[in-house]
Order: structure tokens, then C-alpha cells, then sequence
């Protein structure tokens, strides 16, 4: 059976709750569910997996060699600055891809630059939380010989 491994970094338990005008109105619970739902649909498995510490997204990175054929990240504001973060995902075999609910390429000038990008297949941002069920679509595709566009 297949497995995925979705990571959400820090302060995203707070989603539902402040600035929905940004991150929109579901909690990470009912998106995570969404996340249980697709894994029901394509029977395959899907862990989820919340902190706000950088140190326990990194271990979760390291488990998951040879655990997970795909890893979904959103790095919270670690995207535009850990380079531990980066090293994890550049460390492990196991591709990932990148997902922001808001269009960071829209906002401060910060959120633009992601020192994750060039380690992981590819970046959704600013579809909200279906982003992350496209980029489990996107890692099915991949193990299905789908490939991907970059080299
Ligand atoms: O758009 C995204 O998904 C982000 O990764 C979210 C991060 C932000 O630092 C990135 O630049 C873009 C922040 C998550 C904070 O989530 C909150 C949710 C509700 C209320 C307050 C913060």
C-alpha cells in the first residue's frame, strides 16, 4: 500500500481561527480529513503530522526513509529560512512537494524566497487547501511513471 507522509509546520493548528481573509476557513482538522478522505478514495494510507518546533518536523523527515513514497510539506514561515529544514528533505530519498494556502508570490517581499524550493519536486501555492490533495495527486502520479517536468 501506498503511504504519504503530510507535514504542516508551525502555527498552522491555528488555522480557522485568524486571518481567514488570508488562510481561509478550515481548520487544520477538516483539512486533514479531506486528506483521510482522498486516501479512502485512490487505498492508500496518509499521515498527517502538526508542530510548531522545527526540531520535530526534521525527525518526522528523517522516519520517513524507506516509510513513505511521498512527503507533503508546508513549511510555514521555516520555508523562507531553514536551511535544516532544506538539509532534512535533501537528506532523505523520498520525493516532496511543497504547498502554501496563500499566494506567497502576492504578499511581503519575505515570503517570496523559500530556501525549500530547490530540494523538493515542485511548489503549489495560493489554492488553498486543495493544494495539498494536488500535490498528493502529483506524488500518485510520479510512483505511477508519471514523471515530472523538472530534471
Ligand atoms: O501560505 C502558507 O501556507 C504559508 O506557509 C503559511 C505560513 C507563512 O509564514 C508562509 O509564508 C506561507 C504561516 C502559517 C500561519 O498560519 C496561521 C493561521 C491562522 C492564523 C494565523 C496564522
Amino acid at each position: 500500500m501506498r503511504k504519504f507522509l503530510v507535514l504542516h509546520g508551525p502555527n498552522l493548528n491555528l488555522l480557522g481561527s485568524r486571518e481567514p481573509e488570508v488562510y481561509g476557513r478550515q481548520t487544520l482538522e477538516e483539512i486533514d480529513h479531506m486528506l483521510q478522505e482522498w486516501a479512502e478514495q485512490r487505498g492508500c494510507r496518509v499521515d498527517t503530522f502538526q508542530s510548531n518546533s522545527e526540531g520535530a518536523l526534521i525527525d518526522r523527515i528523517h522516519e520517513a526513509r524507506d516509510r513513505y513514497d511521498g512527503i507533503v510539506i508546508n513549511p510555514g514561515a521555516y520555508t523562507h529560512y531553514s536551511i535544516a529544514l532544506r538539509d532534512a528533505l535533501a537528506a532523505v530519498p523520498v520525493p516532496a512537494v511543497e504547498v502554501h494556502l496563500s499566494n506567497v508570490h502576492a504578499r511581503e517581499p519575505f515570503r517570496r524566497h523559500s530556501v525549500i524550493s530547490p530540494v523538493v519536486r515542485g511548489v503549489i501555492a495560493g489554492l488553498g487547501p486543495v493544494g495539498y490533495r494536488l500535490a498528493l495527486e502529483a506524488l500518485w502520479a510520479e510512483l505511477d511513471g508519471g514523471g515530472s517536468a523538472g530534471a
